[in-house]
This record gives structure tokens, sequence and C-alpha cells, in this order.
């Protein structure tokens, strides 16, 4: 089959990683339906055959202005698709969009015309953030951990800090592999305008996921399954959480001193 992926090894390593990811996100429960999103800058990817190639759909607004994405180049899963699909089938369920000159729109240019995330407004900010501000992350990841998702629905775990640091305790890898916690916004419609600004402010008090509250998280990293695998870390530590409190007591968590001896240990940034 015709496909932008063929004879281009780099793309379709990328897009080979995040079909891995949706199928880890349906395995996991996080994706039910068409739940969650992923989005990708390929931009460093694209060759000058590729940017030869015809746009497949008429401009579309991105309905803000995001500057930095002069000339970037995108794989978004597309609305309404499934991940369970998407890990099968990355290019049916999903398509590569380019940003046009002036950044307020974009247009699909392959393989097919799938429309990209309900969430790409989001998505597309925090690409431009992380360009603005000079980082690495070019994968951004939105899906439903579930016990991540319970603990948001209580104003306990969304004070600053207060999941993270419980979290961080519940065992030790946590602090080493999320070493920037979790960043809380409070409930925003989904796909709108003021959530994309809510999570670049919240990325942008040094988070690498933040919550949702009562809908999921964001995450970014260099690539999507460093993302996922942030996602997963503190989700597992909430499992442990959830797991003693289900045994009937309140997890005693590690001591401060074994937190501060870790974060020492490791070089960690907080
Ligand atoms: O794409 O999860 O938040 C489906 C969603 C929107
Ligand atoms: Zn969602």
């Amino acid at each position: 089959m015709e496909s932008i992926l063929n004879d281009r090894p780099a793309l379709r390593r990328q897009i080979g990683q995040v079909a891995e990811v949706a199928g880890y996100l349906w395995q996991k429960g996080w994706a039910e339906r068409n739940g969650g999103n992923i989005t990708l800058n390929i931009t460093e990817s694209v060759d000058d055959a590729l940017r030869a190639l015809p746009a497949i759909s008429e401009p579309r607004p991105i309905g803000t202005t995001l500057p930095h994405l002069e000339g970037c180049w995108f794989y978004c899963k597309g609305t309404g698709k499934r991940m369970r699909d998407l890990a099968r089938e990355p290019m049916a369920c999903g398509s590569v969009i380019r940003i046009l000159p002036g950044c307020t729109h974009y247009e699909i240019v392959a393989d097919e015309p799938v429309a990209p995330t309900s969430e790409l407004p989001a998505h597309l900010a925090v690409h431009d953030y992380l360009l603005a501000k000079g980082s690495p992350y070019r994968a951004c990841l939105h899906t439903h951990p579930i016990e991540l998702v319970a603990l948001s629905h209580s104003p306990r775990w969304l004070e600053k800090d207060a999941a993270t640091r419980m979290l961080w305790s519940m065992i030790p890898e946590t602090r080493a592999f999320c070493p920037r916690g979790l960043g809380i916004v409070p409930y925003l419609m989904p796909s709108s305008q003021a959530l994309a600004e809510a999570t670049i402010r919240a990325l942008d008090e040094d988070y690498d996921v933040v919550m949702w509250e009562k809908h999921g998280v964001l995450a970014v990293d260099t690539d999507i399954l460093n993302a996922f695998d942030q996602v997963d870390v503190l989700n597992k530590a909430a499992q442990i959480y959830v797991s003693a409190r289900n045994m009937g007591f309140e997890p005693d968590g590690m001591t401060d001193a074994q937190m501060t001896e870790l974060r020492d240990a490791f070089g960690l940034p907080k």
C-alpha cells in the first residue's frame, strides 16, 4: 500500500512506537472507545520529497496563532478513532499534518484525510510551548488512567503537590522515573482553548505530567514511549495506594528522609 512510511525508516519507527503505546493504553483500560490522543512532532524526519507533497485537505484553522510551529509537521491520532485500532493501523487511525505559514492553519498531507484529535488545540499549544523553551520533547500523550483520575475526584489530592508527594512515597522508582511529579489543572471543558492555556501554565510550573481534573492526564517527553512510561509509573504508585486502602489501612509511604536520600542519590531535579 502507498504510504509515506514506505522507505522512511525513521518515520516508520516513530509511528511504530505510537502504535505500540496505543496497544498498551487499550490493554490497561485507559482508552475506552475513542478516549485519549497522541501527537508527535515529526518535523526532524521530514525530507524534501515529503515537503513537496500536495495537501489532501483544505486549510483548517487551529483556533489560535502558535508562532513557534512555523514549518512544523505532526502525526496526530484521528478524532473519533480508537486506540485499539490505531495499534494495528496507525496511518488509518491518524494522519500527518503540516502547519501553514502564519501558524494559524494546518492541512492534512498523508496518508488519508483523517481529521486530527479533538484535543488538537491543547496538543499544538503544548508543542508550541516546548519549542519556545528549546525543549527536546517531541511527544504529547493524553490518556485516562483509572486510578490517577479517581484520585482527582478528591480535593485532598488537588492541592499543589499533595498527589506528587503521596505517589513518590509509594515506591522509590516513582520519584526516579517521574522526577517532576504531577501538576494539576482544575476541571475545564474538554477540547477548549481554556484547557489548552491552563495545561501550558501547569507544564510551565515544571511538570512533565499534568492531571486534568476528573478527566485524564497529559504527558510530554522526548518520545512517546517515555511519555507513556512517566504516566505508567505514576499510575502504578496510585494502584499501590488503592491496594493498601483496600486492605483497610492508609499506607505510611516512604519517610521524608528516605525521599530526600533518593533525590540526592539520583540527582533529581526536585
Ligand atoms: O479524544 O480523550 O479528551 C478523546 C479524548 C478527549
Ligand atoms: Zn480525554
